[in-house]
């Protein structure tokens, strides 16, 4: 019998950008680390989980939107891979209406380009939490300062680091996770982890975290610069809220094909996510129905979002 999850243990979230940025990658790695899968597949070799279609293999970018349903930390996380060319465009907006949480996709070695802010206008007319997950670490000669500046100023926003990666490059493999203060360290695609003794550096970037929570509740920020100190409970409810609100944009620094950011990721939407907001009130089914799809050897299927009520197998709608 499937395990049955409250609203308040599902996440939604799409993955967006414009093409090329490693979404379907950084799914792939997803879903490895989420023990969904025993092996991580490449768009190259045309044996990725969520761009199947003869086409996607074939031309090695995803056209439809693809889902994965899996189980994470307790929590069951409903992931919807999307296209990045602009032709397809509609399948982001279809994403984009039954998720809560949109996670941004920036190539850091190109930067943000005109497909990127279109879909971040998108996630912002939507009121969609966002999280910003700035991507292919691994090349070398990244500017990471002028990418973050650069979308800083074209969202007229101030990013929240939730992770620090001291060094750049093909030979990238670990990561401090701000919050829970620990050194992440990928070895041949195995994580471990590993507690750190904390240097200046990653004093100043975890102080900017801090600021930047308490800068979103009158209350935190009061006692913030007053020099008080900020409480491990204080910053977990102050980030839930601020994300939720969008008052608040984390920015996950990572390597999909590295696996560099994965758990952080997962960890981020897992505790700060927004539970999907459906209408407890209602018995009555009511559902969209986001993408139909005809897939040989399967039929037709469509892939509906609930907002109240139940369905189970067989009813009539
Ligand atoms: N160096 C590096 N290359 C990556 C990374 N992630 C993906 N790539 C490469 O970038 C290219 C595009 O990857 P995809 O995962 O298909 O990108 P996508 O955003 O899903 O592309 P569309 O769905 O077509 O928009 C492929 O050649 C990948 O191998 C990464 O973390 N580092
Ligand atoms: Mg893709």
């Amino acid at each position: 019998m499937t395990k049955r999850f409250s609203t308040t243990d599902l996440r939604n979230f799409c993955i967006v950008k414009s093409g090329n940025t490693g979404k379907t990658s950084l799914t792939e790695s997803i879903l490895y680390y989420a023990g969904v899968t025993t092996r991580k597949g490449s768009v190259e070799e045309g044996n990725t989980v969520t761009d199947f279609n003869e086409d996607e293999i074939e031309r090695k970018i995803s056209i439809n939107l693809s889902v994965a349903s899996f189980e994470y930390k307790n929590k069951k996380l409903n992931l919807i891979d999307t296209p990045g060319y602009a032709d397809f465009i509609g399948e982001v907006y279809a994403s984009v209406a039954v998720c809560e949480i949109g996670v941004l996709v920036i190539d850091a070695d190109s930067g943000l380009d005109a497909g990127g802010e279109n879909i971040w206008e998108i996630l912002s007319e939507n009121k969609k939490s966002t999280i910003i997950f700035i991507n292919k670490l691994d090349k070398s000669h990244i500017d990471l300062e002028s990418v973050i500046k650069k979308i800083e100023t074209s969202f007229e926003i101030k990013m929240t680091p939730i992770n620090f990666v001291a060094e750049t490059g093909q030979d990238v493999d670990s990561y401090i996770d701000l919050i829970s203060l620990k050194k992440i360290k990928v070895t041949n695609d195995k994580i471990t982890e590993e507690p750190i003794s904390i240097d200046e550096d990653i004093k100043k970037v975890r102080e900017k975290m801090i600021e930047s929570v308490a800068s979103c509740d009158d209350a935190l920020i009061e006692k913030y610069l007053d020099g008080k100190e900020i409480q491990e409970t204080e910053l977990m409810a102050g980030l839930r809220d601020g994300f939720k609100k969008r008052k608040i944009f984390p920015v996950i620094f990572g390597s999909g094909l590295n696996s560099i950011g994965i758990n952080t990721l997962l960890d981020f939407i897992v505790q700060y996510g927004p539970e999907p907001e459906v209408d407890k009130d209602s018995k009555e089914p009511l559902l969209l129905i986001f993408k139909t799809t005809s897939e040989p050897g399967m039929g037709q299927m469509n892939y509906a979002r609930l907002y109240s009520g139940e369905i189970s197998s067989g009813m009539d709608l």
